[in-house]
């Protein structure tokens, strides 16, 4: 799942835009002919969540459809085209000319489906996507649990998360053209070796074909070669770096890799850089460092989930300011932008799966929803792997037990029996399959508060997501610190292991001000993030504080929502900065 370029072998056409757009809740869409072109249908932009744009549409999650008329240019001819979507909440079809090409599961990670043979070469061709995002307990994140009452936050709509269901096509889509035999996948792995880099990397083909090749790195005055021999379509080769400028948070050095075959060419950024634990500590090219920063989300006016590029500027602007270094891609993956930028920036990311809020209560939908957490890893590792900013991924957020009540005050008091399936077997299934496909990067899973501890066993880093002084011991800041400072002291305790807090954090009204301790305010804020981050800082094995959240975010309907929104930022929804930011800065300012 290579992102696509352009360069003197390769095409790409971005066909973002204003398409046309029309629901469809009766499904009489695919049998009526709308792939031929829509009637009545009204201008969405592409990308964008629909439920932004139109008042009407807010609460509509269910099919609908995008159709555009485009050109392939006709010097493309001779070449293997493809149609890539960068994401699609939740399952979308693609249909080109009318007929159906393919279609993917699963919002937030790319698909490409080739369309060579179905093109109309110097004519408009017509091209059609239905976008359909149906709550339902067995996708991944779920929706609609049976019951009713596990839907965690008793919302409209029925989620088991609170962020928005935002729905559409949310990142790009792009026409783009390869040579006949084409470069299907690079990998690239970095290791340090005394004062040399050492860069591996693996190329391979569109055909299990023979031949010659090369690759290419450059940066400074440093230019290194290899050549490439494929067999079967595979190729390998490891470049040492002498004296090599290594990639960190504080030095975001990137090396620009080409890889050449007879007939194709790619090119992607590299950065050497090694990722590793060591007892309490987090080592980035064998040195400590803290990951510091917040859990996030994909959320803004008028785009929804969409790709805004202005927005992530801003974003990593603002977050710099704080000193953060850090974020967790909660509750999904980012766009592909945003991992360049935390290439380009100097970010540590936590890249984490749609599996938000995991019910092992409903056992009925359990194995499908493995099987989508599975492909969701598969789809996430082959996208982000070669991202020096990715150290770590996260195949779950708050999996929750049998019988688990939010806001305990200690560890479930199940039985180990309730405890190992399918919860336990079901997260070490992920995990396992995580380090399979990339041996070389941290794996782990987000936990809730009150949740069994047993199921962090496998993870390399403990990431624990904490509300005392939230929605435990609420308006109780003193009580609320002893009880975070002993709970962090009895995981390490348990574990030995670097832990992170992956969030904690408290609703904020912005402009609300009210001393001692008052929830909702900006000084509780303020306080509340103070004592965690002093908490953290008398603790060695505390490798990292990600505040939730870093902007205030559409969220579902629920009398824990005021106004739709989920307050915990440091910043609002518009990006201005509540008083805690300041404290962030106090901590972390570089
Ligand atoms: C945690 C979830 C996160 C929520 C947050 C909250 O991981 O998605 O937004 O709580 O309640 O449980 O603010």
């Amino acid at each position: 799942m290579l992102y696509p370029i352009q360069n003197h072998v390769r095409n790409k056409l971005d066909i973002s835009g204003i398409w046309d757009f029309k629901t469809d809740p009766d499904e009489v869409g695919e049998a009526g002919g709308w792939a031929n072109g829509l009637t009545e249908a009204r201008p969405m932009a592409v990308p964008g969540s629909w439920n932004e744009q139109y008042d009407d549409l807010f609460g509509y999650l269910d099919l609908a459809w995008y159709v555009k008329k485009v050109y392939v240019p006709s010097c493309w001819k001779g070449q293997c085209v493809f149609i890539r979507v960068g994401s699609a909440v939740y399952f979308g079809t693609v249909y080109l000319n009318g007929v159906k090409i393919g279609a993917h599961e699963g919002g937030h990670l790319p698909f490409a489906f080739e369309i060579t043979d179905k093109i109309k070469w110097g004519e408009e061709n017509i091209l059609a996507i239905s976008v359909e995002n149906v709550l339902k307990p067995s996708r991944i994140p779920s929706g609609n649990m049976p019951g009713g009452e596990m839907s965690l936050f008793a919302s409209t709509p029925k989620t088991t998360y609170d962020f928005y269901p935002f729905s559409g096509i949310h990142r790009p889509v792009v026409l783009y053209s390869v040579p006949q035999t084409y470069i299907e996948d690079v990998t690239v792995v970095t290791g340090i070796n005394g004062a040399d880099g050492r860069v591996k990397v693996t190329v391979k083909l569109s055909a299990a074909a023979a031949g010659q090749g090369s690759v290419e790195l450059k940066g400074g005055d440093a230019v290194i070669k290899a050549d490439l021999v494929f067999t079967n379509g595979v190729a390998e080769a490891t470049l040492t770096v002498p004296e090599a400028h290594l990639w960190s948070d504080k030095d975001p050095y990137l090396y620009d890799l080409t890889v050449a075959t007879e007939g194709d060419q790619y090119s992607l950024k590299v950065g050497i850089r090694t990722i590793t634990v060591d007892g309490g500590k987090i080592l980035l090219n064998g040195q400590p460092v803290k990951m510091n920063g917040f859990g996030r989300h994909e959320d803004f006016i008028a785009s929804g989930k969409g790709l805004n590029l202005p927005l992530i500027v801003k974003d990593y602007q603002l977050m710099r300011w704080t000193g953060a270094n850090s974020y967790r891609t909660s509750h999904y993956p980012y766009s592909e932008e945003e991992m360049q930028m935390a290439d380009r920036e100097g970010f540590l990311i936590i890249d984490e799966i749609p599996a938000v809020s995991l019910q092992m209560a409903d056992e009925a939908n359990s194995p499908e929803r493995l099987r989508m957490c599975l492909q969701q890893i598969e789809e996430m590792i082959a996208r982000d792997k070669n991202h020096p900013a990715v150290v770590m991924w996260c195949v779950a957020n708050e999996p929750m037990p049998k019988g688990f009540s939010v806001g305990a005050m200690s560890e479930s008091n199940l039985s180990m029996e309730e405890l190992n399936f399918p919860g336990k077997m079901f997260l070490e299934t992920e995990i396992a399959r995580a380090r399979e496909l990339d041996p070389t990067r941290l794996v782990t899973i987000v936990t809730v508060m009150g949740g069994p501890q047993n199921w962090m066993e496998k993870c390399d880093v403990i990431c624990m997501n904490r509300y005392w002084g939230w929605y435990t011991l609420g308006g109780q800041l003193d009580i609320a610190r002893q009880k975070l400072e002993e709970e962090l002291d009895q995981v390490w305790g348990r574990f030995h292991k670097p832990i992170i807090m992956t969030e904690f954090g408290a609703d904020t009204i912005p402009g609300y001000h009210g001393k001692p301790d008052v929830m909702w305010t900006e000084d509780y804020q303020a306080d509340y993030i103070r004592f965690h981050l002093e908490v953290a800082a008398r603790r060695e094995f505390v490798a990292g504080m990600q505040v939730w959240n870093f902007a205030d975010f559409a969220a579902v309907q629920s009398i824990m929502r005021v106004g739709g929104l989920n307050h915990k930022g440091i910043f609002t929804r518009i990006r201005t900065p509540k008083m805690a930011a300041h404290v962030l800065r106090e901590f972390w300012a570089r």
